[in-house]
């Protein structure tokens, strides 16, 4: 009986090994305008971040990595969708009262995972629209939003750390909204005695440069209005903190059972304004010591999975949602102190841009005893993500899902010999005609309103004027600085009949 007994035990944890090493926890940590340079695994020299590192030397580090889009909704969009955002309606960045962007019952990577058996969370910034057609009821039930999409909780940064309102929203609620303090958010001045960076400037602990002139909370004016819910306010200082203390909360909870946490950090997007330990942390000003408590919270995460001993059931993926900006609207430094750093390392241009530097960004997989050490050269997207997640969990996706994921599953783990992706297009903000098409070594720029922006990113944002079409040997010329269209007019020809067919397909 005892020997029976044994044997049916071990037969388990066989069973139960086997499950864990099929359908492994996934964590994806996004960081918010990291660009290719901002890490030191990545070369940067003005700063070290250690656990990015220690992901990177246990991981798979990939130099042709990307997210979809120069701006942050249309990566998220497209990285939970699987559906490049220029297809989508109002994929732009999202203002402070959009309604939710992806409607429910659309399939996500959440969803996909969710039906796989995971326990799903989203912690951190969401700036993906809450709420129906009217936008998000503030004081009331927020949905349709994460929840209804595939995931079973959310503790979120509902919009931009720059944009109102500062709560947190914690499933369909603002956490700790006092009725008699009910939080209003618009898009004009509530009264003519509202103090706004521009009546009360004197008063901000951090000065805007420009937009950024709206209502003042922490002393930092903001991107909107709002009024109320004083109780439910955070400091910016805090939030890095917050999604540890809530992310480490769900893997406790969840270490017995598969899940998958999309941690959403807000750093290093404006206002950057790391908690007090990290200030002055590097010679950078704001933007660095952002960088460092970001490598700190990535330095939580690991701690949380060695201590669970999770780290061999869990795959990591590192990434960023869209490349650097020095200048994003305050004064805090970034371009006064940025020295030889270099945020995009080698590549022109960053967010908002359609260069090399807005979409390729660091982009680490680490799954210990899985991935095998090293360096990847493998074109890889965040818009794979859900087809190769879904191919890890086991799971079929319908033909209308997720249209522009591939799975390149083996890719990201590293095996031998296993092809990314051969093309990839880029776009910087909705669906406004600022396109990229990077096939193999060609790069095709379109611009049909003929400017691009923030060619430089270690100057002040700009539009340049372009033309329509250009072409660039990312080989010869990883900066994109010599445009060989005329030189190489069949490419040309051939790139822009391309990208056509995929962006009206
Ligand atoms: C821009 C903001 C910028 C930033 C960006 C969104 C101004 C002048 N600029 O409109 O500061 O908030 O939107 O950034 O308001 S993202 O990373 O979320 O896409
Ligand atoms: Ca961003």
């Amino acid at each position: 009986m005892l020997r029976l007994a044994l044997i049916l035990t071990v037969l388990l944890t066989l069973v139960a090994t086997e499950l864990s090493a099929a359908k492994p926890n996934i964590i994806v940590i996004m960081a918010d305008d990291l660009g290719f340079g901002d890490v030191s695994c990545y070369g940067a020299t003005a700063l070290s971040t250690p656990h990015i590192d220690r992901l990177a030397t246990e991981g798979l580090r990939f130099t042709s990595g990307y997210c979809s889009a120069s701006t942050c909704t249309p990566t998220r969009y497209s990285f939970l969708t699987g559906t490049y955002a220029f297809r989508g309606e109002r994929t732009g960045i999202a203002p402070p009262n959009a309604p939710a962007i992806i409607k429910p019952g659309t399939e996500t990577v959440a969803s996909i995972l969710k039906r796989a058996g995971y326990t799903t969370a989203v912690i951190g910034k969401w700036h993906l629209g809450l709420g129906n057609a009217n936008g998000p009821d503030w004081n009331g039930q927020l949905k349709p939003g994460p929840l209804e999409i595939g995931f079973d909780t959310c503790f979120l940064l509902p919009t931009t750390n720059d944009r109102v309102p500062q709560v947190y929203v914690k499933d369909h609620r603002v956490l700790n909204l006092d009725p008699a303090d009910p939080l209003w958010v618009g898009s004009k001045k509530p009264n003519a005695d509202h103090p706004t960076g521009l009546t009360h400037r004197e008063s901000l602990k951090m000065d805007w440069s420009h937009g950024h002139n709206s209502t003042i909370h922490n002393g930092i004016s903001r991107i909107g209005y709002y009024t109320g819910g004083h109780a439910s306010r955070f400091r910016d200082e805090d939030l890095a903190d917050k999604w540890v203390e809530k992310s480490v909360e769900f893997i406790e909870q969840n270490q017995d059972h598969p899940f998958f946490l999309f941690f959403a950090s807000h750093d290093i997007h404006v206002p950057r304004m790391p908690h007090e330990r990290f200030q002055g942390k590097t010679r950078l000003g704001f933007r660095g010591d952002s960088i460092i408590q970001l490598d700190w919270c990535v330095g939580e995460l690991m701690k949380t999975l060695d201590r669970l001993q999770l780290s061999e059931n869990t795959l990591v993926v590192f990434c960023s949602d869209n490349g650097p900006v020095l200048d994003d609207g305050y004064k805090d430094g970034a371009i006064e102190k940025i020295g030889t750093h270099r945020a995009a390392g080698p590549y022109s241009g960053g967010k908002y841009s359609v260069y090399e530097g807005g979409t390729r960004t660091p982009f680490i997989t680490r799954w210990k005893g899985h991935i095998k050490p090293g360096v990847s050269d493998q074109m890889v997207s965040t818009i794979d993500l859900p087809a190769s997640l879904a191919a890890l969990a086991d799971q079929k996706i319908s033909s209308e899902s997720c249209r522009d994921s591939f799975n390149i599953l083996e890719a990201l783990l590293g095996k031998a010999d296993s092809p990314g992706r051969t093309e990839l297009v880029q776009q910087n903000n909705g669906n406004n005609g600022t396109y990229a098409l990077r096939a193999g070594d060609w790069k095709l720029h379109r611009y049909d309103k003929k400017t691009a922006r923030n060619v430089v990113v270690e100057q002040q944002l700009e539009n340049t004027i372009v033309p329509q079409f250009q072409l660039f040997h990312l080989e010869d010329d990883p900066a994109e600085q010599t445009d060989v269209a005329a030189e190489y007019p069949e490419v040309t020809e051939r790139l822009k009949q391309r990208l056509n067919q995929i962006i009206t397909s």
